[in-house]
């Protein structure tokens, strides 16, 4: 029987001298690559003579070995053994777990690659020492790679092999799905790294599965400076990433606090950077004012990460988007998040059409949004439903299910990417996936003016960038109080349709920053009705 083997998975170096830059050596690049950070090394050399693979081997093993590092083979067993390295790493054409250790001993390093649940049930058989999990995403690196599993299939694949007991009678104790470290591999690099690791756990599934590192070739072994982005990698690696804010410990709701979210709009004055669609621009950007926020409208990728820099929050709908924006999109979203700038992901008509499909899929699947807005059927669509029936982009009202079903799918939303879903319809939901907040209806003159549902994004990223440590709540006061704001508007004596009820609501959301602990109560009555 093998024994639990100490080493660290944080950052996995997986190397290939193909792709090295003009002038640099293997063992040189590892090496720099080490005093950065890199914690284990794979040689992976797919088309070297098993002579000169050897001879690397030994030389890279003379260098790795004083500084404690392990060395693992790729593929090849035999060279392992000529090498006396600390293990391999096999895939499923290569030398068997049950052979690859009877050639190797005990001690040894064996890790497997899992791309499914089957294979995934064949390492826990094996009970093997470490997984590698891939392709996170494609890769030109490993050419016949199998489907990518994105952040999604990840982590399903990981709560599925959380459950996995391992061999009988082994160290694991029956719990080698828990146990056993796992890296990601596949298409990571320095700009995905932080939500990977971040949205590979869902904290409220019973399965948990944690990533231990992930292993990377080609932003590594490609790059100039390997100490440089090896040193980026083992920081980032353990730190909570910077949109990663903290709920506070405690969740409370009510007028005072929700006045307080408001509040702080007016005094922080957060840049809300719009990408929305060509109906609602000027609609948003007043409805953005009225708050005592600051609106931008930019599609111009040069100018994100400045945008970005500024205290405030992204604003992401993709109403009128097109095939060739989506680039832009993602590079507005990582630009967000690299800042820890909140992000609101509205899916407009995400089950519609293939491309709209599409666009969510890569929004959700490379970045982290901190909130997701929609109605039923677009949270039920990036959910990934194949059941979902889309009419243009309002609701079927036969495919709605029961209040009961709504929360259901939206907190599984939010359970999944960690973050806050807003369902809305007749009756809105928030939730992160363990609290549920529910908003009464608005009113009817809603749906009879364009821009109304997508302009609520635009206050929920003013409420979360004002309010970065409350941002379910922050959420949720965004949520209620628009409803009621639109209350509000239509009782409004000048009142007498859609026309003058959305210039009533624009001064209705506007009084919503004169709302001040000590101010009368008087005059702001939708307080009341919140
Ligand atoms: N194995 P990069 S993907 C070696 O899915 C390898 O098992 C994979 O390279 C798997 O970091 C991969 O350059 C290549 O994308 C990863
Ligand atoms: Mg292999």
């Amino acid at each position: 029987m093998s024994s639990p083997k100490k080493f660290d998975l944080s950052v996995y170096l997986v190397t290939d001298s193909s792709l090295l830059p003009p002038g640099a050596t293997l063992v040189d690049h590892v090496l720099k690559a080490i005093r950065g950070g890199a914690t284990i090394v794979q040689l992976r050399e797919k088309k070297m003579a098993t002579r000169d693979f050897i001879k690397l081997g030994r030389e890279l093993h003379e260098a790795t070995k004083p500084l404690g590092v392990p060395l693992l083979i790729n593929d090849r067993v035999d060279v392992a053994v000529a090498v006396g390295c600390e293990g391999i790493h096999v895939g499923w054409d290569d030398c068997s777990y049950e052979d690859a250790r009877k050639l190797l001993g005990d001690d040894k390093i064996i890790g497997l690659s899992v791309s499914n649940k089957e294979q995934a049930e064949k390492a826990a058989a094996a009970g093997c020492d470490y997984i590698g999990v891939g392709p996170l995403y494609a890769t030109k690196t490993k050419p016949d790679h199998s489907p990518p599993l994105g952040t999604q299939g990840l982590r399903s694949l990981l709560e599925y092999i959380a459950t996995l007991p391992g061999p009988e009678g082994s160290h694991w104790g029956g719990a080698w799905g828990t146990k056993v470290p796992a890296v990601a591999i596949g298409g990571i690099n320095l700009d995905n790294l932080h939500h990977v690791m971040y949205q590979s756990v869902s904290p409220q599934h019973e399965n948990k599965k944690y990533l231990s590192g992930i292993a990377v070739v080609s932003a590594i072994m490609a790059s100039p400076e390997p100490e440089e982005v090896c040193k980026k990698f083992r920081k980032m690696v353990d730190e909570v990433p910077p949109f990663a804010v903290r709920q506070s410990l405690y969740i409370e709701l009510g007028n005072a606090k929700f006045k307080s979210i408001f509040q702080n709009v007016v005094i922080n004055r957060p840049i809300v950077h719009h990408i929305t669609n060509n109906v609602v621009k000027n609609f948003s950007a007043n409805v953005t004012l009225a708050l005592g926020a600051s609106p931008i409208m930019s599609e111009d990728m040069s100018e994100f990460s400045e945008l970005a820099a500024f205290k405030g929050g992204l604003v992401l709908n993709m109403g009128t988007s097109t095939r060739e924006a989506q680039p832009m999109l993602l590079a507005a979203v990582k630009a967000a998040n690299a800042h820890g700038n909140p992000v609101v992901f509205d899916p407009v008509g995400a089950g519609a059409t293939s491309l709209r499909r599409e666009t969510a899929s890569m929004v959700v699947g490379n970045s982290f949004c901190d909130v997701i807005k929609g109605n039923e059927q677009e949270i039920m669509a990036v959910y990934g439903l194949d059941n979902v029936k889309q009419r243009g982009v309002d609701s079927d009202p036969a495919a709605a299910g029961s209040l009961e079903h709504k929360i259901t799918h939206a907190k599984a939303l939010a359970v999944r990417e960690r973050n806050i879903v807003v369902m809305t319809g007749n009756v809105d939901i928030v939730t992160d996936g363990s609290n549920v907040c529910l908003c009464n209806d608005g009113h009817g003159f809603m749906g009879d003016v364009t821009g109304t549902g997508c302009s609520l994004g635009s206050v929920i990223a003013a409420c979360l960038a004002a309010n970065p440590l409350d941002k379910f709540v922050a959420t949720c006061a965004a949520v209620c109080a628009y409803s009621a704001a639109a209350r509000v508007a239509a009782g409004k004596k000048d009142v007498h349709g859609p026309a003058s009820w959305q210039v009533a609501f624009l001064d209705t959301l506007y009084q919503l920053r004169h709302c001040r602990e000590d101010a009368p109560q008087k005059g702001y009555p939708w307080w009341e009705s919140l």
